[in-house]
């Protein structure tokens, strides 16, 4: 039997969803991303998945600007691999979602792999006041959104960030069909191996958070990418960590982070990204597995080195 691999851990330290009403620990300004990536790097992630707050209001911003404040701080605080969004916050265009990924020529850029619903409105009805005018109006907004990546935005980001940058991709599939997406690709010519697939449980528009459903995409996914690919989970919400344990225990990858889940336990917000970190840490302690490092996690991947960045 195959040796059990290591488990990649990457943070998804604030996300373009969450919105500051919602948690006193989200870090929105570029000091809390920066100090809050650093921590879950301490802490065991050896993958920060990046999206930009603007510092004032909290609200998903893709001002490169902005990003340069924080990237460069975490570069020089630690090894961890950095992975900028190119979803960036719902409603904005593709040129926008790709801007700060552009400038700063990542190892790593997640890339959504369909069009879809996103529906984030049920947030509205657990608060009763808000921090800010946008944020009710940002959820609301999602009743009548369609989270656009055709086929020909993909192709424009995996030509334009992957082909002249050398970036490699999270390749986030919320549904069976987005796999077949991938596999359209990589027929292509356009994804070529090894690849990192990040499976999505739990979004509203997406495949609903069951066990079932992550054994069949993984299943399939088998079937499609043998040994090519490399896969993770993340769950919204209180799935996060069973589906980021489950995934570890077929042998996969997972992510947490305050973009995912804003919670360390039933009804408990989590105080920071890192304590999601050493909370599923000690839960693979106790299952007897060990976290990657980030130089592990780069030649699984095959990413260009932290060096070869523009930050
Ligand atoms: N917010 C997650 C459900 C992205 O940044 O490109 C997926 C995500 C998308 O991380
Ligand atoms: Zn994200």
């Amino acid at each position: 039997m195959a040796k059990n691999k290591n488990v990649i851990v990457t943070c998804a330290v604030t996300g373009g969803i969450h919105t500051p009403t919602m948690s006193p620990y989200l870090p929105v300004t570029p000091q809390q991303i920066a100090e809050q990536s650093i921590a879950a790097a301490e802490a065991g992630a050896s993958i920060i998945h990046l999206h930009a707050r603007d510092p004032e209001t909290g609200k998903p911003t893709p001002d490169p600007e902005v990003f340069m404040q924080f990237l460069p701080v975490i570069k020089q605080s630690s090894n961890a691999v950095v992975n900028i969004s190119t979803g960036g916050g719902l409603g904005m265009t593709l040129e926008q979602r790709l801007a700060a990924a552009m400038r700063a020529k990542p190892e790593m850029a997640s890339l959504n792999m369909g069009s879809m619903n996103f529906g984030i409105f049920p947030l509205l009805q657990k608060y009763d006041s808000w921090q800010h005018d946008w944020e009710p109006a940002f959820l609301e907004m999602t009743k009548d959104f369609i989270f656009r990546n055709t086929f020909k935005d993909i192709e424009y980001v995996l030509r334009h960030l992957g082909e002249e940058h050398g970036t490699k991709f999270e390749m986030e599939c919320y549904d069976l069909g987005h796999l077949y997406n991938v596999a359209h690709f990589v027929d292509a010519g356009l994804i070529k191996p090894p690849f990192f697939i990040q499976m999505i449980f739990g979004i509203l528009g997406g495949v609903g958070a069951d066990l079932d459903n992550l054994t069949h995409m993984h299943s399939v996914a088998n079937k499609l990418f043998g040994d090519d690919y490399e896969w993770s989970v993340l769950a919204a919400g209180r799935h996060q960590m069973p589906f980021g344990s489950t995934a570890a225990a077929l042998g996969g990858n997972l992510r947490v982070g305050l973009e995912d889940s804003l919670y360390i336990s039933r009804g408990e917000l989590a105080q920071s990204n890192a304590d999601q970190v050493r909370k599923i840490r000690r839960i693979l302690d106790d299952l007897s597995f060990t976290v990657a490092t980030p130089e592990e996690a780069r030649a699984r991947l095959a990413l260009k080195g932290g060096d070869m960045v523009g930050f």
